[in-house]
């Protein structure tokens, strides 16, 4: 059986999930709840740099949710068709990587207003980016003639923006076009509408997330050190 170990949330965890969807691979989610299934997990010797997510599958045990995501897209051939198609699916996905970063911290900002802010800043200097690397391919993907890993990544990014900002795609066509394609797909959809979707992060997945890694909360939480072990 596939799992993925992670909080129960989305998180860093979510681009597998996606590229697991896609490949239509099942699997299972595994919610690290607590400081004491994190340090079980650790305990197993899964975890080379003792980090979440965890991804079993095949008999390997997967970290780093970018490595996660090529080794699916390896394996179920979401990585074009040439050299120089994988180097733009790498060069994509670190982008998407650096522009998701935003969606990731929404949740710990200290107002919504904050967040939507950060995130409409971060979407003026990469969504006229990706909207032209579409352009240029020209083939409604970003990578060659059909679906790569940089789609996926690239939609399920765009997905954490546009819960917070909904007019987001307005003025870029065909990203919202590729946007409408990929939520599409049958292994993205069944997986959307699926209990295995989390809900968007909000004030619990962080205060969770804080208190499985016994971390302190953001500034704006009350009893914010309520986590942190005292020595
Ligand atoms: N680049 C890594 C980041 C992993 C990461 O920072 N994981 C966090 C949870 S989101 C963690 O396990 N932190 C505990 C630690 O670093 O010891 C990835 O994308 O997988």
């Amino acid at each position: 059986m596939t799992r993925l170990h992670y909080f129960k949330g989305r998180g860093r965890a979510e681009t597998t999930r996606w590229m697991l969807a896609v490949s239509q691979i099942n699997f299972e989610n595994v919610a690290i709840e607590s400081p004491a299934a994190l340090a079980a997990l650790r305990a197993t010797g899964k975890l080379p740099f003792d980090q979440m997510p965890l991804l079993e599958i095949d008999g390997l045990n997967l970290s780093q949710s970018s490595a996660m995501t090529r080794y699916l897209a390896r394996r179920g051939g979401f990585y074009g068709k040439t050299d120089a198609d994988a180097l733009w699916c790498d060069m994509i996905a670190g982008a998407v990587a650096d522009f998701a970063e935003t969606s990731l911290q929404a949740a710990f900002q200290p107002t919504a207003e904050a967040a939507v802010q950060s995130l409409r800043g971060r979407f003026e200097k990469f969504g006229p980016k990706f909207e032209a690397r579409l352009a240029e391919n020209g083939t409604g993907f970003c990578v060659g003639p059909c679906l790569t890993f940089a789609d996926v990544v690239l939609v399920e990014a765009l997905t954490g923006y546009l819960e917070w900002v909904p007019d987001l795609l307005v003025g870029t066509p065909m990203l919202a076009v590729l946007y409408g394609q990929v939520l599409d797909l049958p292994g993205i959809a069944a997986y959307l509408n699926s209990a295995q979707r989390y809900p968007m992060a909000g004030d619990t997945y962080v205060i969770d997330a804080a208190g499985v890694l016994q971390r302190a909360l953001p500034p704006h939480f009350p009893d914010r050190n309520r986590f942190v072990p005292v020595s």
